[in-house]
């Protein structure tokens, strides 16, 4: 009999503590993604994408870099997608590509 609490002892604690990490993901689940923009040529162009894209739904920062023509974008994962936030530059006239491997 105590064998078989102290597995249901263990399986639990091994429930909590992937509960526990599923939580922290949750709450952190940020990501940043690097887009090329196509579209981006002066300080114009870099206000207009700090003035709409920082305030999309989800953007937590944004940094804009004229000229390498990237925008670096980080987000919460859990309110918004890599697509829903080029199809957003894409609705101020620009075309955003994500940069692989520039991710984090
Ligand atoms: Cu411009």
């Amino acid at each position: 009999m105590k064998r078989v609490i102290l597995v249901m002892m263990c399986a639990l604690c091994a429930f909590s503590f992937t509960y526990a990490q599923d939580a922290k993901e949750k709450k952190n689940n940020k990501k940043t993604v690097t887009f090329a923009i196509e579209g981006m040529h002066c300080a114009d162009c870099v206000k207009k994408i700090e003035k709409n894209i920082a305030f999309e739904k989800g953007v937590t920062d944004l940094k804009c870099d004229l000229p390498t023509k990237k925008a670096e974008v980080t987000y919460r994962a859990d309110k918004t997608t890599e697509d829903k936030i080029a199809a957003a530059f894409q609705k101020i006239g620009m075309e955003a590509t994500a940069v692989k491997g520039e991710s984090k």
